[in-house]
Order: C-alpha cells, then sequence, then structure tokens
C-alpha cells in the first residue's frame, strides 16, 4: 500500500480531516473519499459559517452505525469457511440507508466506508429521499457453484436481517453482487421474517418486486450524464472512439448506451486483462460470456478473430477519445491520465466509484478534458433503486419506457445541479465541486432542522 499525499486542508475541514486521519488509521481509501469533499466545500462553509459552528463536517465524517460480523458458511467439499460481513449506516438523514452490497476479497472496512461516505453524497444528489450506507464482505464469488454463492447469501442475512428494513436499511448489488446474489438474499430475509417486504432490498427480478432498468440503469445513467455534459459542449457522442474498463453489470450497459448514441467502443477488460476490437466491440458476444456463462473476457478474442486480447496490462493503455472507467476505484491514476491525455482524451465519465484519483482529477482538469465524478455519473444505479422503492411502496410497476424516462430526467437534473452550484461558487464547469457541495447542502439542510442527532 502506497502511502498517500494529500493537498493541506485549510480551517475547519483541516481540522476535520485530521480528527479523521487520527480516528480511523490505516484506511486510506475512506482518507481518500473524505478529503475529496472537504477538499470542495470550502467555499460552501464561507457562505454558511452557521454550518460549521453546527459541527456538520465532524458529524458527517463519523458513520451512525457500523456493523462487522462474522460469515460462516460450508463449501460444497463439506469445509467450513468463514469470511468478515459489513454494513456501514453512514447517514440516514436524507431517509432508510441505501447503497450496495459488494462481494470481493478486496472488501475491508475502509473500502466500505469510502463507499457509504460517497454514497451519502451521490443518494442527496438524486433528489430522492434516500440516506448512504453501503456493505459487503470479502467473500470471493469467483469459481463458486450456485450452490455455495446461496449458502453465503443465506448465512450472510441471516445476521444482516436484524438491521435491515423498508424504512430502515435497504442494501442493492454491487461488485460481485447481482440479480443471482440478490434473490439469495430476499429469500432468506422472507424466509427469517415471515415477511414479503419488497421494499427492503433492490435489484430483484421483474417477477417478484423488481424494477425494469434497475439493470441498465448506472451504465445507460452513466451515459446519459455524458451525453449532457457533451451537448453543454457543442458536442455529442457521434463516431466517438471510446473505451470502458471492466465488462460487468455497469460496463456491459454503459457499452450499450454509448454505442445506441453513436460511439464506437473499441476496449474493455476484466481483472484479468483486456480486449480491444477496433470494428467495435460485439455486445451480443460479450452478454453471452459475461452475463450467460461467467466466463473471461479472454474468450471474446478467441470468438471474434480481429480482435486481440492482451493478459494483464491495463485496458487504459488503448488511445481514446472517451474514457467510461466502469470497474473499481483507483484504475486511473497521474501517470494513466497523462498518458491518455496525450492520446487525446477529452471526456471522462466515472461509471466505478472513484476509479480516478486525485492525482488523475487534476490533470483532467488542467487539461480541459471534461470529467464527470461518479457520484454524480454513477447516480443512475441508486436512483433507480430508488423509483423500485416507490413502485413496490405503492405495489406497482412501471413499463420500461417509462422508468427509463423517469432515470433520463433525474440524470439531466444531477447535470444541471452541479453545473449551477459550481457556477455559484465560483468555478465554472467543476462537476466535482458542484457534486460534493450541491450534495452536502442537501444532507446539511436535514440534519441541521433535526438538531443534535
Ligand atoms: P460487477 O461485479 O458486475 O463487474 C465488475 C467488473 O469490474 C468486472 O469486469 C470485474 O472483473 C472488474 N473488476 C472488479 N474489481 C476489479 C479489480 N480490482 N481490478 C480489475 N478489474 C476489476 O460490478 P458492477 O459493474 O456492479 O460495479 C462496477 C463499479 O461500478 C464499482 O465501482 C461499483 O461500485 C460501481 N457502481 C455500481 C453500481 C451498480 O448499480 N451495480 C451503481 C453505481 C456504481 P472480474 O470479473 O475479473 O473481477
Ligand atoms: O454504488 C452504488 O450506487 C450502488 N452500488 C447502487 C446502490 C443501490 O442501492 O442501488
Amino acid at each position: 500500500m502506497t502511502t498517500q499525499v494529500f493537498a493541506d486542508l485549510h480551517g475547519h475541514a483541516g481540522t476535520t480531516f485530521a480528527e479523521v486521519l487520527r480516528r480511523n488509521p490505516g484506511e486510506p481509501e475512506f482518507h481518500q473519499a473524505v478529503h475529496e469533499v472537504l477538499e470542495s466545500l470550502g467555499a460552501a462553509l464561507a457562505k454558511r459559517p452557521e454550518l460549521a459552528d453546527a459541527a456538520l463536517l465532524e458529524r458527517l465524517v463519523e458513520p451512525e452505525r457500523q456493523l462487522m460480523f462474522r460469515v460462516p458458511w460450508t463449501d460444497d467439499t463439506g469445509r467450513v469457511r468463514v469470511n468478515r460481513g459489513f454494513r456501514v449506516e453512514f447517514n440516514g438523514a436524507l431517509g432508510p440507508y441505501k447503497g450496495g452490497l459488494r462481494f470481493h476479497p478486496s472488501v475491508n472496512l475502509s473500502v466500505v466506508k469510502f463507499l457509504g461516505f460517497e454514497q451519502i453524497f451521490k443518494n442527496a444528489l438524486t433528489g430522492l429521499g434516500i440516506g448512504g450506507g453501503k456493505g459487503g464482505s470479502d467473500f470471493d464469488p469467483k469459481g463458486r457453484s450456485d450452490a455455495e454463492v446461496m449458502r453465503f447469501c443465506q448465512s450472510f442475512m441471516t445476521e444482516l436481517y436484524r438491521h435491515l428494513g423498508e424504512h430502515t436499511d435497504v442494501p442493492a448489488g454491487d461488485i460481485g453482487v447481482g440479480g443471482r446474489e440478490i434473490g439469495y438474499l430476499f429469500g432468506q430475509y422472507r424466509r427469517i421474517t415471515n415477511r414479503y417486504e419488497t421494499g427492503v432490498l433492490t435489484g430483484k427480478g421483474l417477477g417478484w418486486g423488481g424494477s425494469h432498468v434497475r439493470t441498465e440503469a448506472t451504465g445507460y445513467g452513466c451515459v446519459y450524464f455524458l451525453a449532457e455534459m457533451l451537448r453543454v459542449r457543442g458536442e455529442d457522442l457521434e463516431g466517438r472512439r471510446a473505451v470502458v474498463s471492466g465488462s460487468g453489470n455497469v460496463s456491459i450497459f454503459a457499452i450499450e448506451k454509448a454505442r445506441e448514441l453513436g460511439a464506437l467502443i473499441v476496449a474493455c477488460s476484466d481483472s484479468s486483462g483486456y480486449i480491444v476490437d477496433d470494428k467495435g466491440i460485439d455486445l451480443e458476444i460479450l452478454k453471452d460470456i459475461k452475463l450467460n456463462r461467467r466466463g473471461r473476457i479472454a474468450e471474446y478474442a478467441e470468438r471474434v478473430p480481429h480482435a486481440r486480447y492482451v493478459a494483464g496490462g491495463s485496458v487504459w493503455e488503448v488511445p481514446c477519445d472517451v474514457a467510461l472507467p466502469c470497474a473499481t476505484q483507483n484504475e486511473i491514476d497521474g501517470p494513466t491520465a497523462a498518458h491518455l491525455i496525450k492520446h487525446g482524451l477529452t471526456a471522462v465519465a466515472e461509471g466505478a466509484n472513484m476509479p480516478c484519483d486525485p492525482d488523475a482529477v487534476h490533470l483532467f482538469r488542467e487539461a480541459g478534458v471534461a470529467f464527470a465524478p461518479g457520484k454524480a455519473s454513477n447516480a443512475g444505479g441508486v436512483a433507480t433503486s430508488a423509483l423500485e422503492m416507490a413502485q413496490n411502496a405503492a405495489r406497482t410497476s412501471w413499463t420500461f419506457t417509462d422508468t427509463d424516462t423517469r432515470l433520463g430526467t433525474i440524470m439531466r437534473d444531477i447535470h444541471a445541479t452541479c453545473l449551477e452550484t459550481a457556477a455559484e461558487h465560483g468555478d465554472e464547469g467543476n462537476y466535482v465541486l458542484g457534486a460534493n457541495i450541491a450534495g452536502f447542502l442537501r444532507v446539511a439542510e436535514a440534519m441541521t432542522a433535526f438538531g443534535v442527532v
């Protein structure tokens, strides 16, 4: 793990950050996410000194509740395995804690806290009534049978259920958690509680309380945001050469929508390597490999003779005009960003959470690259989760077109909010500043109304 060097923060933000470092040792991802938000808030706090007086920052950086628990399960050979489960209920000022579950060997408290912290501002930006939370486990679903994944999910829910509820805490998917896992989790929740409480999880199947467009929402929403960011610059996606990292839920539907809007997506990846297809990725083949058969990206090059597979390496070696990082945190660092800029990059929209590190974001801004931070551009997933909760509460279901139209409107509204907020605070076009301040102000208003709680 490399030691991070943080730019100095002044005044109230500086003292708050020093306390975060002291109180949360060994949590670099959490420090990084907090630093980025605090760095943006100076201009907002200068206009609203009463927020600093009410210790809003000190309260925001401290999770309301952090749960860690043992998850024992039995593998197919009969061996007992033990994983660690997490749920961080970070801030419930705007609604039930809302945020995904990540199953990946890299999951630890720092990762869950950074994701939960980001989620507070992201969820606030949607304008819907959802607080911020996140959870998961260091369980690695890769190579596990369906039966093993089911037993793990059942054990995980056997502890977690007591902390959940449609008005309390509502998980969904994230890395390693998709429709299959949500099914097992919901099945166990229903069995333990004897309640058909559809609003307790989102990302459910369409036949049992799920919403149209939830599967596509994060990727589609990210491209809606990107298209809007280009539109205000007098540009569009037609004929643009794009690279997307990852080949999971967010990546696949970002590719689908970007292609529909005229982009040529020439490369994508998984954790083993990347593929390049200069004719444009064949989405049917990619979906078959990744969604139907849970295969590896290398198979794409076996099925598409003109494509090539590069084992290891980073997909960001491939020059592009538009970058959609949709895999994981800190996948684009300073040198990678410099390489991309040198080869003609003009726009970045983060589909993943915090995929660009602070050096990369700084270089993009300096070079005039249009940059959309994840908490704004990937908010379509959680926004559609809130739409799923609304449908569950009303015991109704909307059409695909209706739901997709609502998603489009939400993403354009978030885009406008970020731009307007950045301009009001003296930094035109800075989506990072706009997203952090707008999200913060909405949460701060509710927290102030509630008093010291
Ligand atoms: P998936 O599990 O569906 O896909 C993840 C993809 O990223 C896979 O291709 C995976 O490769 C790759 N990947 C994951 N971790 C690493 C790593 N450490 N190094 C290299 N590649 C990696 O997850 P999602 O698509 O749901 O999530 C992707 C990102 O989007 C995450 O940052 C998530 O937090 C964020 N996000 C997701 C939302 C959602 O609704 N699902 C909403 C908003 C944000 P492999 O299969 O080889 O592991
Ligand atoms: O990072 C995210 O916003 C998600 N993984 C989706 C959360 C949700 O509750 O839909």
